[in-house]
C-alpha cells in the first residue's frame, strides 16, 4: 500500500501525531515479542509449566487494537496478547504472573492463576460480584481452552448490541448504561486458521450471518494448527474463499469479507478501520482473514516446529516476521525524505523493549515468590519447633533441611513436608506438633480460596441467597393446564424484567411445541421472544453473551436429547467462567428443556447423571410439575448465576392449581421436599419418576407398607440440609429410583446420601437403586413400560425390599 494512502487512512492525523502512533505501535509490537521470547525460556528453565504465546500475531492485533472501543468485548483465544496489551488490559508484569500461575487476583488479574497462561479476560465484576460498568473499559470475555470454544459466546455477545439498540424500553434505563450506549458495541472474535474446522465456529459464522450482529471476525491464519497444515483444514485451504457465499449483496443480508496479510501494517490498519465501522454502524457481521501470519516460535513449548515445517516455511517465518517487515515499512519512508525513525532510533526501541520485559518479569517473578516465602518461612519454624521437642528430631530435621534446599519451592512442597513431619509425630503430644497441626488446617483453608472457590455467585444474589416464597392459593381451587401455568408465570417474568429474553427453537411464533410461551411474542415482540435456527450450541452461545452484557436470557433447548449439541459449550464455559475468572466474571443464564418420559431413543432422555457431572457450576433443577418449574425460573431470575431447568415433558397438559402470585413464588435450590411422610421406608426421585413413584406409595400402602416420599427437586445443588438423611434414620431404608441409566444420576444420589450425609449408618437393608435399562428407552408405550421404571417395577422393587427384611409379613410374590 501507498505510504501517502497508509498516512491519509490514519484518520487524517497530522503527521507528527501519525509518527507517534506509528512508533508506539513498533514498540507495543516489540515489548509483546520480548514477552513472548522470554515467555519460552521461562518454561524452558522449568518456572513455568506450560507457555503459548502471540509471537508472529503482533501487528494485526494492534490494527485491531486502535478500532477498539469502551464497551466492546473480545471473545478471543491463547495468541492474543498483543491485543490485550495494546488494548491496556495486560500488563507484561500480569503477563508473567499468568505464566508462573500467580494466585494474587491483583498480580494476576486473568483467572488469579487458575487458567494457563494466554489465557486472557477482564475483570467485569467488582468485589461484590457486581456488574462494573462495562462502558467505561474494554472487555474481554474470559478464554476457554477448547479451540472454537470462543465461538458460541461470540454471537451472544454481539446481539447484545443488537438487542440493546433495537430493545424500545432499555436504552433509556439508567441500570442498563453501564452495558450499551444505543447497541453501539462491537464483539471482537479472534481464531486460529486451523480451528475454523471446529462446527461451533460454522455454526456461529451461520447464525451471525442469519442474526445480522455486528460481530468482527479475525482469522489469524499462520497456515497450521500445531502441525497440520491448512490444507488438511479448510475447503481451498482458505477460509475467506470457502466462506465467499456468506458475502452479502445488494438485496441479500450475509457478511463483509476482507482479506489481509499479517506483516503489513498499513493494509491491516486500513483493512480494520473499514471493517469495524461497517460492523458498528450497520451490525453486519464481518469476516477478516489475516492470511500470511507468522509463527517465529511454533506452536507452544510442548515441541518444535523444526519437526513438521519445512526448510522453505522456516525461512519465511523469518523473512516475513511482522516486525521485521513493519520496520522496513517505517524505514522506506525515509526514501521519500520524510522520517519516521531511523534504523538507529528503532534498534533503540527495541532494546528498551528488551529491557523494560525483563525487569517486569524479574518483578512478577518476585511478587510470585514472595507469596510463597511466607508460607515457606512460617513452615521451616513450626516444623524446627516440633524437631526440638520430639525424639524424632533427626528425621524431622532432615526434612526441614531438604525443604530449605529445595530449589524455587512451591506450595507443594511447604504443604508435602510439613504433611509429613506430622505423620512422624503423629503419636506426640505437643504444644508445637498441635502449632503445626493447626497451621496446616489453616494452608488447606487458605489454598482452597486460593484454587477453589468461586465455582458459584458468592454475591449477595447467590441462588442459595434467594429467600423462597411459596406459592399462594386462594381456596378457589383453580385448576389449569402446567402449560398455561408456564405461560403466565413467563408473561409475569417478561413484565417484571425489561431485560429478560426468551428463544430457541419454535419458542416464537408457535411458542414452544408445548405451548408454554403461547402468546408470548404477540404480546413482547420478536425481539424478546424469538425462533433460532436449530442449532443447539449456539443457543448457548448467544445466552451466554448476552447474560455477560446484563440481559436476562433465556435459552430454549426444545428436548433434553438435543441439550447433548450444547453440553460442550456448557460444560466448558458456561459452568466455569465464575470459577475460572476467580469471581471476575459472571453469565447468569437460564437454560430451559423439557426431558424424560414419552417415547423412542431420542425423545424420551434422562441423562442426569452424564449432566450433573458435567456442569458443575451451574445449578440443575428437575421439577416434578410445572409449578415448580415456575418456581425456579423465578427464583433463577432473582439470582445471579447460571442453571439448567427440566420441565417434565408429561406435565404440559396436566392439571395443577393455579398459584395467585404468578411471578413471585420462588422454589429453594438444594432443598428436598418430604411429600408424604412414612415410616418403612424411604423412596427417593425427582421429575417425571416422582409422579410414578407417588402412584406406586399408594399401592404399597394398601400393601401395608408405609413410604416416606422425596422429591429432590434440584440436583445441583443436592439437599444442602440432608434431609434424606434424617429420614433414613427414622425409616432405616432407602430406593432411589430415576430414569437415568443405571449409576447414572442414581449412582451420585446414591453417593451424595450415603457417603456425604453418613446415612450408611442408618440402615437395616443394603441401599437399592432403580433405573432405566442401559439401553435407550424403545419406542411406543410397551417400549417405554420395558425400558423405564414402572410403577409395577417400583412397587415391587419396594416390596422385595421389606420382603428380604420381614418375610412372614411380606411374602415372597414370585
Ligand atoms: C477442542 C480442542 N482440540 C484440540 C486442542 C489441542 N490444540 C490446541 S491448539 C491446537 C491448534 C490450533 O491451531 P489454530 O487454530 O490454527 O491456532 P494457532 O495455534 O495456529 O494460532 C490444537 C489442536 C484443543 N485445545 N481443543
Ligand atoms: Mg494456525
Amino acid at each position: 500500500m501507498a505510504k501517502e494512502a497508509a498516512i491519509a487512512t490514519s484518520t487524517s492525523l497530522d503527521f507528527e501525531s501519525f509518527k507517534t502512533e506509528v512508533l508506539n505501535d513498533f514498540r507495543i509490537a516489540c515489548i509483546s515479542r520480548e514477552a513472548s521470547l522470554l515467555g519460552r525460556k521461562e518454561v524452558l528453565t522449568g518456572k513455568a509449566k506450560f507457555g503459548i504465546f502471540g509471537d508472529g500475531k503482533e501487528l494485526a492485533q494492534i490494527a485491531l487494537a486502535k478500532q477498539f472501543q469502551n464497551g466492546d468485548f473480545r471473545s478471543g483465544y491463547y495468541r492474543d496478547q498483543t491485543l490485550m496489551m495494546a488494548i491496556d488490559q495486560l500488563t507484561v508484569q500480569q503477563y508473567f504472573a499468568g505464566l508462573y500461575a500467580h494466585t494474587d487476583v491483583k498480580a494476576e488479574p486473568q483467572s488469579a492463576g487458575r487458567q494457563m497462561g494466554g489465557h486472557y479476560s477482564t475483570r467485569n465484576l467488582d468485589d461484590q460480584g457486581n456488574w462494573k460498568n462495562l462502558m467505561a473499559q474494554k472487555n474481554s470475555s474470559a478464554d476457554i481452552s477448547p479451540t472454537g470454544g470462543q465461538m458460541p459466546r461470540l454471537l451472544g455477545l454481539a446481539q447484545a448490541s443488537k438487542i440493546y439498540r433495537e430493545h424500545p424500553t432499555l436504552k433509556d434505563l439508567e441500570a442498563f448504561k453501564k452495558f450499551s450506549n444505543g447497541g453501539n458495541e462491537v464483539a471482537f472474535g479472534t481464531i486460529g486458521d486451523a480451528s475454523t474446522s471446529e462446527g461451533p465456529f460454522w455454526e456461529t459464522i451461520n447464525a451471525a450471518g442469519v442474526l445480522q450482529v455486528p460481530m468482527v471476525m479475525s482469522v489469524w491464519d499462520d497456515g497450521y494448527g500445531i502441525s497440520v497444515p491448512r490444507e488438511f483444514q479448510t475447503t481451498k485451504g482458505s477460509i475467506s474463499e470457502a466462506l465467499a457465499g456468506m458475502q452479502r449483496t445488494k438485496d441479500k443480508n450475509g457478511y463483509e469479507i476482507f482479506v489481509t496479510r499479517g506483516w503489513d501494517y498499513a493494509h491491516l490498519c486500513e483493512t480494520y478501520e473499514k471493517a469495524v465501522k461497517i460492523a458498528r454502524e450497520q451490525h453486519v457481521p464481518v469476516l477478516i482473514h489475516v492470511k500470511e501470519v507468522n509463527q517465529p516460535q511454533g506452536h507452544s513449548t510442548s515441541g518444535s516446529h523444526e519437526r513438521y515445517k519445512s526448510k522453505e516455511r522456516l525461512q519465511w517465518e523469518t523473512d516475513f516476521d511482522c516486525i521485521n517487515k513493519f520496520q522496513e515499512w517505517i524505514l522506506s519512508f525515509s526514501d521519500k525524505g520524510i522520517s519516521i525513525a531511523t534504523e538507529d532510533e528503532l534498534n533503540a526501541i527495541r532494546d528498551e523493549a528488551k529491557k523494560s520485559v525483563r525487569s517486569e518479569k524479574n518483578a512478577a517473578w518476585s511478587a510470585f515468590v514472595d507469596d510463597i516465602k511466607q508460607d515457606l518461612s512460617d513452615a521451616i519454624r513450626l516444623m524446627k519447633a516440633v524437631a526440638a521437642e520430639s525424639p524424632k528430631s533427626a528425621v524431622i530435621s532432615a526434612e526441614v533441611s531438604a525443604l530449605e534446599k529445595a530449589f524455587e519451592p512451591i506450595r507443594r512442597d511447604v504443604m508435602t513436608s510439613t504433611r509429613k513431619v506430622l505423620r512422624i509425630v503423629r503419636d506426640e503430644k505437643t504444644a508445637s506438633k498441635n502449632a503445626l497441626g493447626a497451621w496446616i488446617k489453616k494452608q488447606l483453608s487458605n489454598n482452597a480460596d486460593r484454587y477453589g472457590s468461586h465455582l458459584h455467585s458468592e454475591s449477595d444474589r447467590s441462588a442459595l441467597k434467594i429467600e423462597s416464597v411459596a406459592p399462594k392459593y386462594d381456596g378457589s381451587e383453580t385448576m389449569d393446564d402446567g402449560r398455561i401455568i408456564l405461560r403466565d408465570n413467563y408473561r409475569k417474568i417478561f413484565e417484571k424484567y425489561p431485560e429478560a429474553l426468551i428463544f430457541g427453537e419454535d419458542a416464537g411464533k408457535i411458542g414452544g411445541v408445548n405451548q408454554s410461551l403461547e402468546g408470548m411474542q404477540d404480546e413482547f415482540g420478536t425481539l424478546r421472544v424469538s425462533d433460532t435456527g436449530i442449532r443447539e450450541c449456539t443457543i448457548i452461545g448467544q445466552g451466554i453473551g448476552m447474560a455477560m452484557r446484563g440481559l436476562r436470557p433465556i435459552a430454549e433447548i426444545q428436548y433434553l436429547d438435543y441439550l447433548l449439541y450444547a453440553i460442550q459449550v456448557m460444560s466448558d464455559d458456561l459452568s466455569t467462567v465464575h470459577y475460572r475468572t476467580k469471581g471476575g466474571q459472571k453469565a447468569p443464564l437460564i437454560i430451559s428443556t423439557r426431558g424424560h418420559r414419552l417415547e423412542g431413543i431420542w425423545h424420551s432422555g434422562s441423562p442426569m447423571g452424564m449432566i450433573v457431572n458435567s456442569i458443575r457450576g451451574m445449578h440443575v433443577c428437575v421439577p416434578r410439575n410445572m409449578t415448580k418449574a415456575a418456581g425456579f425460573y423465578n427464583l433463577l431470575m432473582a439470582a445471579d448465576e447460571p442453571g439448567l431447568v427440566i420441565e417434565p415433558l408429561n406435565g404440559y397438559r396436566t392439571k395443577e392449581r393455579v398459584p395467585t402470585n404468578l411471578g413471585e413464588f420462588k422454589i429453594p435450590l438444594g432443598v428436598p421436599e418430604i411429600v408424604s411422610e412414612g415410616s418403612d421406608l424411604t423412596l427417593v426421585s425427582y421429575g417425571s419418576t416422582f409422579n410414578l413413584c407417588e402412584v406406586a406409595a399408594k399401592q404399597l400402602s394398601e400393601l401395608g407398607i408405609s413410604v416416606e416420599l422425596i422429591d429432590v427437586q434440584t440436583l445441583l445443588p443436592f439437599d444442602i440440609d440432608h434431609l434424606i438423611c434424617e429420614s433414613v434414620a427414622k425409616t432405616n431404608r432407602l430406593l432411589i429410583v430415576d430414569e437415568d441409566v443405571s449409576s447414572g444420576a442414581t449412582g451420585y444420589m446414591l453417593d451424595k446420601i450415603m457417603v456425604e450425609q453418613g446415612a450408611y449408618y442408618h440402615l437395616d437393608s443394603a441401599p437399592q437403586t432403580l433405573s432405566a435399562k442401559d439401553h435407550r428407552p424403545a419406542y411406543g408405550s410397551d417400549g417405554d413400560y420395558f425400558s423405564k421404571p414402572s410403577v409395577d417395577d417400583i412397587v415391587e422393587k419396594v416390596y422385595g425390599m421389606m420382603n428380604e427384611a420381614d418375610p412372614k409379613k411380606y411374602p415372597s410374590m414370585y
